[in-house]
């Protein structure tokens, strides 16, 4: 049985998460998904998502390659998470390439290529502009 792991926000989910979520799946057997808090959020990005944690929660959780989903409150919490959960396996979009080698001690790590021409700031951008506009 092999484990795999992969984190992300998730928010106004899009079809560049669906590839990236289906090609996690496809590198084990099962797939665990750390979805990033409200909280962690904002400490990063200083505003919060469109989609708040549960919502994100439950849209991943709908997924039929999705096994669990976990609330991911620390971006420094990720060996402890990778520990928690035995993943073989650390998934990635290669917008991290190189981020989390350090943890090719525990599991393997693996970067895989983004969808192109697609992301939750491209859209909020398209849907912001087009209110007001008739
Ligand atoms: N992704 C992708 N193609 C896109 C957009 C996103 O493959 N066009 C991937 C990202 O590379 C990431 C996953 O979808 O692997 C989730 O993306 P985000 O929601 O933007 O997550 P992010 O803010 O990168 O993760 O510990 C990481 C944090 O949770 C934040």
């Amino acid at each position: 049985m092999k484990r795999v792991i992969t984190f992300g926000t998730f928010d106004v989910f899009h079809v560049g998460h669906v590839n990236l979520l289906q090609r996690a799946a496809a590198c084990g057997d099962q797939l665990i998904v750390g979805v990033s808090t409200d909280a962690l959020n904002f400490s990063k990005k200083n505003r919060y998502p469109i989609y708040n944690q549960n919502d994100r929660m439950r849209i991943i959780n709908g997924l039929r390659y999705v096994n669990f989903c976990f609330e991911e409150e620390s971006l420094e919490l990720k060996r402890e998470y990778i520990l928690r959960y035995n993943a073989d396996v650390l998934v990635m979009g290669d917008d991290w390439a190189g981020k989390f080698d350090e943890f090719k001690d525990i599991c393997d790590v693996i970067y895989l290529p983004r969808t192109p021409s697609v992301s939750t700031t491209q859209l909020i951008e398209v849907i912001s502009s087009s209110e007001g506009n008739g």
